[in-house]
């Protein structure tokens, strides 16, 4: 069975998600950030940095949630969350994750970091107007992206949606506006599937 090593309301989130859309059988192995278990020796054999998620599938270790969403999607291809590989449509899909995961949630991990997450010496408020700012652009090319469209990929619930919405649930969360009715409609039109009340479910029972 799939370990996932997570904790609740993080980026782990993205693959529980994953997880609960596929419907595959897995162990969520709550690590203890708040409490240093990241840190133990053991967990760092799995994460050299400490961090979530990682998976451990039968003795493969991943990292990175969006590298553990692609091999989620081609082991469970059947689900058809991800386009097959080697295709145009698979660029596509690797477009749209290098968006979320550079222009997209870069500067919302910056209001992050610089407002409850690094410890408060090393904060710097200065730079939260231009994380804001950026964060906004990024929202506003967002939305002409999705645009007329249903899903991130066009017809089909994909897992750039599961990235996609999952980020934008976090700026909600962290209070920062997405400054669009469009995105804002979309994130609660993802977060309405029953994959996700699951996801809430779970992490609900980890917390
Ligand atoms: N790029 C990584 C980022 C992972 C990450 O920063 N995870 C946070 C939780 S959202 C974490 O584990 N932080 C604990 C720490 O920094 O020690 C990914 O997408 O998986």
């Amino acid at each position: 069975m799939i370990k996932l090593y997570a904790y609740p309301r993080s980026r782990s989130t993205r693959v529980v998600w994953m997880l609960e859309e596929i419907g595959v059988d897995y162990e969520f192995i709550k690590i203890e950030l708040l409490q240093g278990a990241g840190q133990a020796e053991a967990y760092l054999k799995i994460h050299a940095d400490g961090k979530v998620p990682a998976i451990d599938d039968d003795g493969f270790v991943l990292t990175e949630s969006a590298a553990i969403m692609s091999y989620l999607g081609d082991k469970y291809s059947a689900c058809n969350l991800l386009p097959e590989p080697k295709t145009q449509d698979r660029a596509r899909y690797d477009e749209w994750c290098f968006f979320v995961l550079t222009e997209l949630e870069q500067p919302l991990w910056t209001v992050g970091k610089h407002t409850f997450v690094l410890p408060e010496e090393k904060r710097v408020p200065e730079i939260l107007d231009v994380a804001h700012w950026e964060f906004l652009k990024a929202c506003n090319v967002l939305e002409k992206r999705l645009q007329g469209k249903e899903y991130a990929l066009g017809d089909s619930f994909s897992a750039v949606d599961i990235l996609v919405a999952h980020t934008l649930r976090w700026a909600h969360g962290f209070g920062v506006p997405s400054g669009s009715a469009l995105l804002d409609a979309y994130r609660e039109k993802m977060s309405a599937r029953p994959a996700f009340e699951r996801v809430m479910a779970k992490e609900s029972e980890a917390s």
